[in-house]
């Protein structure tokens, strides 16, 4: 074979929400990565990387990987041809949605679809053409209550505030560790220097968390919280601005409604009120909310240990008064909502008139929807409940719900269940397992890629295009071309049209006489995007038409996908900046502090006030070696000791006799496992924390090393389906009872 030159290709890391910029060096001809490291000349991340970016390769090189579509038969799987699975999915949806009806098959789509934007694009199309109401996805386990706080106090599900961590004076974390999780809702590569920059500037970093995390650990103070109780703590702060007139909404005087009611409602929730319950010091509360009042700058951030409890919507709410009433929502230091260069130029914030909430309800609970989504903890019931209007064919994008979502087994039951399941996927899983079909999508260093979801979270605007690095293997095909094929043979065409009613309808809101792009007519626009396919040619018309865009001028002067190109180390728009007029889309045209919907929930949380606590709770911890359910087949991260343990507080061990380095079984009402303990004393007394996304070595999956080197118990067999944060219909994930006992004891 003739020697080639090694290039190196500048692009991005989409594995987590940090989005790092990464140099890769490539064989083009033998199509091989030789090396893969952080890029010092990325806008955001200035050579940053954490261990998981070698994994990018590996993803690439996994044997395990599937290569072609297979389809089960019996209880193996048989390689098929791309026409014949395309022919076999669209085949049997079709018959299934004939028969009973569209809403017969659920869908579920996976965390990785927000870190492909050809998901992002293509995955509406796909959905409208299945036209099912029966949608699942990661979010119920994940920021539906932050979605439904956006929605009720800026009007917009997407509106999410995030922090200046790079200017503020005062960050106040609850129930995240970024440390481990390179931060979520916040897209901020290398938190550790971005926070160890805070202190030098003089900043204060309180973090609140069951557990001494890392993120805590670097903090000036921790404060070990009870899980499930952060609204109480965040309304005992609110009492307390009021209390001591520290309210003070700066900027925001008269953009701001329902300020007294929120005055009335927190008056009960005294910090002295609250401190059993919450399991935090009242003194400690009332200092800590001077502290965040008097900083010249302060924010507040909230992430999964504040989501995925059982009063995520009502504290995720909490987190934006105590950003809105210290005058610190949309300005330098607080939290902002950042520029992308792919959103529309002239943004018009239009009211939606409602709620998008329980226009329908689940079959089996009469669960709500929330913005076009039924809670997944339904799931299970929703299939394995006989009755008209069961669901009986299920899709799956890039998700492993048997690792992630609650009451697992019961899933992974009712999945075998399932008259016909499909699912789009890198590999045969623990989900993907029960499939009939799975079609295998190109790797990460496959594809082309724009952060599409994620530059909405950067804590600086920032535009970055990340070029394809390897070619795929000839079996597999890239997401666009598999879900736009999908959605047009359901409708009884093909993929081109799918593309062209999407393409078209954008040419028509964004080119032409009155729009954006006045200078150009659609079928110049068409010419002029021609170079462009796919996904691409979608990006380039967004960028054009977006803030920074050349509009179709083609005079060198502002954004277009070629001009994105050519800065391969991304382009930097500079901070965030106040913005909230071009972002509010209430019906008042104000941030509305007290809607309705989040008053008729304060009621529970008061009963939760006298609750007495349950002795042991369950929460979960994520490391930075690992991601959700996914990675555990790389090699390099897999290695080294057992990552899925039990930690508990030396109190604990001893009252229920458990020891360090011993196996222990973990009950709660639906479930058990058992996993290694580690004794610490990290955690708060009373909480256990067991992380989630392992489980791995049953029966036909193909994940040899993760089977090998990091099975752990899977720990949504433990999580219940019933415990929900009713508001939202998100999971609990955390503040789960349970009993812990030495196996065999
Ligand atoms: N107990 C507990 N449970 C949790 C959590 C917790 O903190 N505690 N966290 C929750 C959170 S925040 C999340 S986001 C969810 C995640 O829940 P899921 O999204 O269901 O699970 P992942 O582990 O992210 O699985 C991703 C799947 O996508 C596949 N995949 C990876 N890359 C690609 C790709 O490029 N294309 C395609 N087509 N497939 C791909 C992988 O093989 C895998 O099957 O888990 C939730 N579950
Ligand atoms: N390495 C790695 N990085 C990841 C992921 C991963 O699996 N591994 N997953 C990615 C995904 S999908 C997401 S959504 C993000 C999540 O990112 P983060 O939100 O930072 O998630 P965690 O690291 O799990 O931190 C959650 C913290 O909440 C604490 N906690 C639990 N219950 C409560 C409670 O009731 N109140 C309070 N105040 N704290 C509580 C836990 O002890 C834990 O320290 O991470 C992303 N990045
Ligand atoms: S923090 Fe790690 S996994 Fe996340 S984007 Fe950066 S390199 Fe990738
Ligand atoms: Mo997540």
């Amino acid at each position: 074979m003739a020697a080639s030159t090694p290039e190196i290709v500048h692009r991005s890391c989409n594995l987590c929400e940090a989005h790092c910029g990464v140099s890769v060096t490539v064989d083009r001809a033998a199509n091989r990565v030789l090396d893969i490291r952080g890029d010092e000349h990325d806008a955001l991340s200035r050579g940053y990387v954490c261990p998981k970016a070698v994994g990018l390769r590996t993803l690439s090189e996994d044997p395990d990987r599937l290569r072609a579509p297979v389809r089960r038969v019996g209880d193996r799987f048989e390689e098929i041809g791309w026409d014949e699975a395309f022919d076999l999915v669209v085949g049997r949806l079709g018959a299934i949605r004939d028969e009973h009806g569209a809403n017969a098959i659920a869908t579920y789509l996976g965390n990785p679809n927000a870190h492909d934007y050809a998901s992002t694009l293509a995955i509406g199309p796909l959905l409208r053409s299945i036209g099912t109401k029966w949608r699942f996805s990661a979010t119920s386990v994940d920021q539906l209550p932050k979605h439904v706080s956006a929605c009720l106090m800026f009007g917009s599900m997407t509106a999410f505030p995030i922090p200046d961590v790079d200017r503020t004076d005062h960050l106040l974390v609850l129930g995240a560790n970024p440390l481990a999780s390179n931060g979520s809702l916040m897209t901020a590569p290398d938190m550790r220097g971005r926070l160890r920059r805070l202190r030098e500037r003089g900043g204060r970093l309180v973090v609140v968390d069951p557990r001494r995390s890392e993120t805590a650990r670097i903090a000036d103070r921790h404060l070990a919280i009870r899980p499930g109780s952060d609204a109480l703590f965040l309304f005992a702060m609110v009492h307390v601005l009021f209390e001591e007139g520290l309210v003070d909404l700066g900027n925001l005087t008269g953009d701001v409604i329902g300020v007294d009611e929120v005055r009335d409602l927190a008056r009960e929730f005294s910090p002295e009120a609250v401190a059993a319950a919450v399991g935090v010091d009242a003194q400690a509360i009332r200092e800590e909310t001077r502290a965040f009042a008097a900083a010249p700058s302060a924010a507040c951030y909230g992430r999964i240990g504040t989501c995925t409890q059982e009063f995520g919507a009502l504290a995720s709410w909490l987190v934006d008064v105590v950003n809105t009433l210290t005058g610190n929502l949309d300005r330098p230091g607080g939290v902002m909502f950042p520029f992308t260069a792919h959103e529309p130029a002239i943004h018009a914030p239009r009211s939606l008139g409602y709620v998008p909430h329980a226009r329908w309800r689940s079959r089996v609970r009469g669960l709500p929807e929330f913005g076009g989504e039924l809670p997944v903890s339904t799931l299970a019931e929703e299939i394995d409940t006989p009755g008209e209007g069961r669901v009986r064919a299920l899709l799956t994008v890039a998700g492993n719900p048997v690792l992630s979502t609650p009451h697992a087994e019961r899933l992974d039951r009712a999945l075998g269940e399932l008259d016909f399941m499909v699912s789009i996927d890198l590999y045969l899983n623990e989900t993907t397992r029960h499939a009939d079909v799975i079609l295998p999508t190109s790797a990460p260093l496959e594809r082309t890629n724009y952060d599409m979801v994620f530059h909405q979270h950067s804590v600086r605007n920032h535009a970055k295009w990340s070029p394809v690095v390897l070619t795929p293997p000839p079996g597999v095909k890239n997401l666009w071309e598999i879900t736009m094929e999908l959605a047009g043979r359901l409708q009884g065409a093909d993929g081109a049209a799918a593309e062209e009613v999407m393409l078209s309808a954008l040419l028509r809101s964004t080119v032409g006489p009155g729009k954006v792009c006045d200078t150009v007519d659609e079928a110049q626009a068409r010419e002029k995007l021609a170079k462009w396919q796919g996904p691409e040619r979608v990006l380039d018309l967004l960028l054009r038409a977006g803030r920074h865009g050349d509009r179709f001028r083609d005079d060198g002067q502002g954004l277009s996908l070629q001009a994105l190109i050519e800065a391969e180390h991304g382009i930097d728009l500079g901070p965030m900046e106040p913005r909230l007029d071009s972002k509010l889309a209430t019906s008042s045209g104000k941030v509305e502090l007290a809607h309705e919907m989040l008053l008729g929930d304060v009621p529970r949380l008061r009963r939760f006030l006298d609750r007495p606590a349950p002795p042991l709770v369950l929460v979960g911890r994520r490391h930075v070696r690992s991601n959700n359910s996914w990675m555990h087949n790389v090699p390099a991260l897999a290695k080294g000791p057992d990552r899925c343990t039990l930690l508990v507080h030396p109190d604990d061990a001893r009252t229920h006799g458990v020891q360090d380095g011993a196996r222990a079984v973990v009950r709660s009402r639906v479930g058990e496992v058992e996993v290694p303990v580690v004794v610490s004393d990290e955690m708060r007394p009373g909480v256990v924390s067991l992380p989630h996304g392992f489980g791995h070595g049953g029966p036909g999956v193909r994940l040899r090393v993760a089977a090998e080197k990091q099975p752990g118990p899977n720990s949504n067999v433990l999580t219940d389906p019933l415990a929900l944060d009713e508001l939202s219909g998100n999971a609990v994930l955390n503040g789960i009872p349970v009993e812990v006992a030495p196996v065999g004891g």
